[in-house]
């Protein structure tokens, strides 16, 4: 059994209560750990601690901040077999997924930070004839809170935590009570990396105890959180009087538009890989494909065959393409969408069991869904499922594809196959969505600002814009005359 703890003020320390929750290896059911259920006091105590390091944190060079930041990224990647099977028992995604995808990009996180820190850079206004100079002093805002979600669990954890603490930010962070092993890992790491004892506190526990006793303190000033959009537009409630910086990454239904001019191959490659990667529980995953009528059933066809060839299977085995779900409440969720199919006009044309595999006879494993549906309105286009089920439908024509790809309160991403250049730059222009993806999928440059419209969130990641986020503008104004 392991025990996780909290990290604060560099130590890692029991919750203050004694209580603990249960972590979980989904693939099998099995309680491997525990974790702290921590309360308002343990967070607390990671306030003060932030608090304290604060005042020379903030003043550290950001040369001397950038070579911590890159020791911790050089760390992860000398851990990478250990924090993978630690991240792929947590979470039940394939250990080949987690070695080739979530580690590295939480290592990356760090290294891209550590540099663009260095190239952050503020604004400044002559005004002539008034013999005055402005120029903005970019400060960090002081203690923030970056709470995370159980789908790509370091991965985002470290997204927000890296640019929060180049700016130079002290951090309370809560992971996902769903799967807290990395981040609990990582705290190790930081401490051999040499951050600064209180720069990062890691506090563990639920989301309405721990993670509202960050939203709801009174001196943690901003707010970073990556979730659901239900959860999402609780914390923006509750932060909003309390006039918080908050950005919010939330939740996403997106478009996946196939046009008949598309390189095939490639799409349905790729289309395979948006529909059910990570069993489908990505914000950017492709849920509602719409391919053009007179490709609709060689497309439905193909599509089918590739999925069958998809294997579920223990998230350790190399030739897993899919692997559990996160936890026996999310899977029934998931499953609970497939029965919506009777009341629906829907037809399952692939998959919505539950599978058992074997030496996991008791794990959350389901398998690749492909739902036929005759319209955009139903709750099975409408609402997020995020899991291994997509939906298809055939359409006619530009006008048709964008009204259904819009016709949705989510906004997050969509992707649009077509070799036509002028269509491309039409739905780029016309889409609703934070995020487009011409020709490819979930292709990631930090650089770029990362975040949804409508729905799907408040603010952008990424880049600059989140160093922005993490840091108050200051204008200062010089008169010289
Ligand atoms: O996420 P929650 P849940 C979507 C997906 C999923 C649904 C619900 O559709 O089925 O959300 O998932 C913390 N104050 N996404 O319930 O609750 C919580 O402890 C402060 C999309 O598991 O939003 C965890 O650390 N924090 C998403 C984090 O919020 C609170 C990824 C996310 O959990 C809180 C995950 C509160 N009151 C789910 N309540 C994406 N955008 O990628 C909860 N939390």
């Amino acid at each position: 059994m392991i025990t996780i703890k909290n990290y604060i003020n560099g130590t890692y320390c029991e919750p203050s209560n004694n209580e603990w929750l249960e972590a979980i290896d989904p693939s099998t059911g099995v309680v491997y750990g525990r974790l702290p259920n921590s309360t308002d006091k343990d967070v607390e105590e990671a306030y003060k601690a932030a608090n304290t390091a604060f005042a020379s944190w903030s003043k550290t060079s950001v040369g001397q901040r950038s070579e911590i930041l890159r020791k911790i990224a050089d760390l992860i990647v000398s851990k990478l077999d250990a924090l993978a099977a630690a991240e792929s028992m947590d979470n039940g995604k394939p250990l080949s997924l987690a070695k080739e995808v979530d580690i590295p990009r939480a290592a990356l996180n760090f290294r891209f930070f550590s540099q663009a820190i260095t190239q952050f850079y503020s604004e400044s206004h002559e005004q002539v004839s008034q013999k005055s100079i402005n120029f903005t002093l970019r400060q960090p805002i002081g203690i923030v809170g970056c709470i995370s979600p159980w789908n790509l669990p370091l991965y985002l954890f470290t997204w927000k935590i890296a640019p929060a603490l180049a700016a130079g930010n002290c951090v309370v962070a809560k992971p996902s009570e769903v799967t807290p092993y990395t981040a609990f890992l990582l705290a190790e790491i930081c401490t051999k990396a040499g951050l600064p004892k209180g720069v990062l506190n890691i506090v563990h526990g639920m989301g309405h105890t721990t993670g509202q006793a960050i939203v709801e303190h009174p001196n943690i000033k901003a707010i970073s959180f990556t979730g659901g959009t239900k959860t999402g537009a609780h914390i923006a409630k509750t932060a909003a009087p309390l006039f918080k910086k908050l950005s919010l990454e939330l939740g996403g239904k997106n478009p996946n538009i196939i046009f008949a001019d598309c390189d095939y191959k490639k799409m349905l490659s790729t289309t395979v890989k948006s529909s059910f990667a990570n069993q489908g529980q990505i914000c950017l995953c492709g849920s509602r494909i719409f391919v053009e009528a007179s490709i609709y059933e060689q497309f439905k066809n193909d599509f089918i065959e590739k999925v069958k060839q998809l294997k579920v299977g223990l998230p350790s085995e190399k030739n897993t393409d899919i692997g559990a779900l996160v936890s026996k409440p999310h899977l029934d969720k998931v499953l609970s969408y497939i029965e919506q199919v009777k009341q629906e006009k829907a037809t399952v044309l692939y998959g919505g069991e539950r599978v058992s595999v074997e030496n996991g006879k008791n794990g959350y494993f389901m398998q690749p869904t492909i739902i036929e549906v005759s319209s955009n309105d139903c709750v099975l286009n409408q609402e997020e499922i995020f899991g291994p089920v997509v939906t298809l439908m055939p359409f006619k024509g530009d006008t048709e594809a964008l009204k259904l790809a819009n016709n949705v309160k989510y906004g997050l991403s969509a992707t649009v196959w077509t070799n036509n250049l002028k269509r491309s730059l039409y739905f780029s222009e016309q889409l609703q969505t934070g995020i487009v993806w011409i020709n490819t999928w979930l292709q990631r440059d930090l650089r770029t600002p990362f975040g949804g419209a409508k729905s799907s969130g408040v603010g952008r990641e990424g880049g600059f814009e989140v160093l922005r986020f993490f840091t108050e503008a200051k204008n200062v104004c010089i008169n010289y005359e």
